[in-house]
């Protein structure tokens, strides 16, 4: 396993990572009583996590919501968005507010993301706790809080949280085993992407050990979908639309289209990604008129195509391979101009 982790020396040198970003197990489990040090004697910490969260951001912040149980502490998990219906199953779910429910927070942990903007609404909020603690699995961009858990080589923020909390005093239940496999589950693409590592497995071995389900997990996450999204996936595959070769595809949906489904904004979640399932495809792109005049874009690329680039031309960001940006103008002016940009972005890479 050594050889994993010596990419630090390098990466600092790249100047892409912060000299803490990459972090070994025994070093993320070395901060525990750092962590438990901040947090100790605290009345009610506030837990967050980024915009329209996924299963690491969840799972993560509802598994700190019980280890700071275990250690008498309140808390309250806050996010801008509710959590997808998808990810209503999780223990605690129901309990995650999008607005806080207290005014005298003494302590935050903050969980999944690194740029406090991710926190939308509730950032003032945040900004405005001491101490902050931050867990994260992002290449930072920002250094905000006052304790700093960063391990970039984590497939998962939930993964993180197994070193911290593996081999301590702290119990893992059948509950939190749930939760973190939650987490590692959906951020590895059940275990088929590059960062589905022996040492993630390992983690996983041992929820399971611990009393986690992976059918149930799977199932609920994967195979609870509504009638809906199953009925606009199938539009968008039927209309699908390609350029240069097939290396670009998009789908537009329109109101019309959402209307005759009755989809919402919710059911369109993850089908992006199926268009970059075509193998010809290195850039897809889904547009949807939330309502009339307004267009959100989400864009997915694969390898060095660079779709945040294309998404800051018009305002809007995201990560190389994950970005997404808005139109305020009819379905047809924004189709032209962003598939320009893609077809750009695509012969230029
Ligand atoms: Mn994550």
């Amino acid at each position: 396993m050594s050889q994993f982790w010596d990419t630090k020396e390098q990466n600092v040198e790249k100047g892409t990572l912060h000299p803490m970003a990459v972090l070994s197990p025994e070093e993320i489990r070395n901060l525990l009583p750092d962590f438990v040090e901040i947090l100790k004697g605290k009345q009610k910490v506030a837990i967050g996590t980024h915009l329209n969260p996924d299963g690491d951001a969840l799972g993560s912040a509802l598994a700190v919501h019980q280890f700071l149980r275990q250690m008498g502490i309140q808390s309250e998990v806050l996010c801008h968005h509710e959590p997808p219906p998808n990810l209503r199953f999780l223990p605690g779910a129901e309990d995650v507010h999008t607005h806080p429910h207290s005014q005298d927070y003494d302590a935050a942990v903050v969980v999944d993301l690194d740029a406090l903007d991710r926190l939308g609404s509730l950032r003032p909020l945040f900004e405005s706790i001491q101490p902050l603690v931050l867990i994260d699995h992002h290449i930072p961009v920002e250094s905000p809080g006052d304790l700093r858990i960063i391990s970039t080589k984590s497939p998962a923020t939930a993964a993180i949280l197994c070193d911290l909390f593996f081999d301590s005093d702290f119990e893992i239940t059948p509950l939190i085993a749930d939760l973190l496999l939650t987490g590692i589950l959906t951020d590895t693409g059940c275990f088929r992407y590059p960062n589905t590592t022996a040492h993630s497995l390992k983690l996983v071995a041992s929820l399971l050990e611990a009393g986690a389900s992976l059918p149930r997990v799977n199932e609920e996450v994967y195979m609870s979908r509504s009638l809906a999204s199953v009925q606009i996936q199938g539009h968008a595959m039927s209309h699908l639309k390609l350029a240069s070769e097939g290396g670009i595809a998009w789908v537009t949906l329109t109101n019309d289209v959402f209307n005759s489904v009755q989809a919402t904004d919710e059911d369109t979640e993850g089908l992006v990604n199926e268009l970059l399932a075509v193998s010809t495809v290195r850039i897809a792109g889904l547009l949807r008129e939330s309502k009339p005049g307004k267009i959100r874009v989400s864009l997915r690329s694969r390898g060095d195509f660079d779709v945040a680039q294309v998404a800051s031309l018009f305002g809007g960001g995201g990560h190389k391979n994950a970005a997404g940006c808005a139109f305020d103008i009819d379905m047809q002016s924004a189709e032209e101009q962003l598939v320009e940009a893609l077809i750009r972005c695509l012969e230029s890479s």
